[in-house]
């Protein structure tokens, strides 16, 4: 290979070219290399967030030919652990993508059919993408400034973003191969290097990622400075929503609290005593909230199946209602498979103490492999469906 290869084509058919739309000089650096080498682990990084978003949305929103399994208690931790991470190791390498690209977004296109289509895919790409980072990070910041909509919208535009990346990869695969081809090694002369570009977004994207890993990966948790959930909380086990919140502090303590387990036309009731002087289990379970924060504990408590028992339980899904009166995680529903397994529990204690108010005092549900928002807190009734 000659030094000249290195060297800058004179002509660059679908590059910037050496002038940008308002005749400025368009930096060197900027350009199909740096977007295609910076697009294939962004892509990478999309479709993670994508797979696992959707593991993540028919766990909570079953369709019935979808069945999550109650083992290992560990797989959701890592799939949401994995969304979250990738999500956010993936805003640096957006960043760069766009600064990479730019001045093309605001060229006035051709009027031909294939042009049309790659601008608009790359329009409802970049929308989508922005939007689902942006929105996704706000959520993980524990801020949510529009409660309900945020897991439909997140899982809708999940579907724009992959559409339009797939358009994007069709349309663009003959230029990304020729910028794949091309060296990333600007002449000198030229200001900032691409190489540098590169290697500044790699690294940005290695220290958000890490940053946030440091909530769900227990020896990574020192580096956990974008995590807001990351250890601090009762018991040492993080806090989402506290019963204080929750308006459920008067009933919970309350002692005449009762839990109601029924089945059909069988109703048992259970104090807090009475529960703890049944047989009781013990198992290790994180919770994993749908933010990507998770954290371990040991759980002990009654066996959900040892209570169903008691009244006469045959199999199917479970129905669990908190104290909360409103709130949108007040109920959830325990498919069968998690109900029968040995380690799901109506727990009592947390790590050898009583359960804190705010982990779900007087008792709660913990199941292997679920979603947080799915382990119910404040249990006020458990009853089989029909
Ligand atoms: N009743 C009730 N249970 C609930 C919630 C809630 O808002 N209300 N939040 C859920 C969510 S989102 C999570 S992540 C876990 C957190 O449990 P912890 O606070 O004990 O860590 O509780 C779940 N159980
Ligand atoms: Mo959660």
């Amino acid at each position: 290979m000659s030094a000249q290869d290195h060297g800058e084509p004179a002509h660059r058919p679908d590059g910037p070219g050496g002038h940008g739309p308002a005749g400025a000089p368009a930096t060197p650096a900027r350009g199909p290399e740096i977007a295609a080498r910076v697009g294939m682990p962004l892509g990478v990084a999309i479709l993670v967030c994508f797979v696992t978003g959707l593991l993540s949305h028919w766990i909570q929103h079953p369709p019935d030919w979808f069945h999550w399994p109650a083992h290992p208690v560990w797989l959701y931790r890592v799939t949401q652990g994995l969304h979250v991470i990738a999500g956010v190791a993936a805003i640096p390498l957006l960043l760069v993508k766009l600064w990479a690209v730019y001045p093309r977004l605001f060229q006035r296109p051709r009027l031909s059919p294939l042009v049309l289509a790659e601008r608009g895919s790359i329009a409802l790409l970049v929308g989508s993408v922005i939007f689902q980072l942006a929105t996704g990070l706000v959520n993980i910041a524990q801020f949510y400034p529009w409660k309900f909509f945020f897991p439909q919208a997140h899982y809708a535009m999940a579907y724009v973003a992959l559409g339009a990346l797939a358009v994007h990869l069709a349309v663009k695969l003959p230029v990304i191969r020729t910028a794949l081809d091309r060296p990333v090694n600007t002449p000198p002369s030229s200001g900032i290097s691409r190489r540098a570009v590169l290697n500044a977004g790699w690294i940005a994207a290695a220290v958000a990622g890490l940053a946030v890993a440091g909530q769900s990966v227990p020896f990574l948790r020192w580096l956990a400075v974008l995590a807001p959930r990351s250890g601090e909380g009762p018991q040492g086990v993080p806090v989402n929503r506290t019963a204080v919140a929750a308006g459920v502090v008067d009933r919970a303590r309350d002692p005449g609290y009762r839990l109601i387990v029924a089945a059909g036309d069988r109703t048992r009731e259970f104090g807090r005593a009475e529960l703890a002087a049944l047989p009781q289990t013990s198992a290790r379970l994180p919770i994993a909230c749908v933010e990507g924060w998770s954290a371990s504990a040991q759980w002990s408590g009654v066996r959900l199946r040892d209570l169903l028992g008691s009244v006469g339980y045959r199999g199917g899904a479970v129905r669990f209602e908190s104290l909360e009166e409103s709130g949108i995680y007040r109920t959830s529903i325990l498919p069968a498979v998690h109900v029968a397994a040995a380690d799901t529990l109506v727990a009592l204690m947390i790590n050898g103490q009583p359960l804190d108010l705010d982990h779900g005092y007087p008792c709660r549900l913990i199941a292997p492999n679920r979603p947080g928002v799915l382990q119910t807190k404040w249990l006020a009734r458990i009853e089989v469906l029909a």
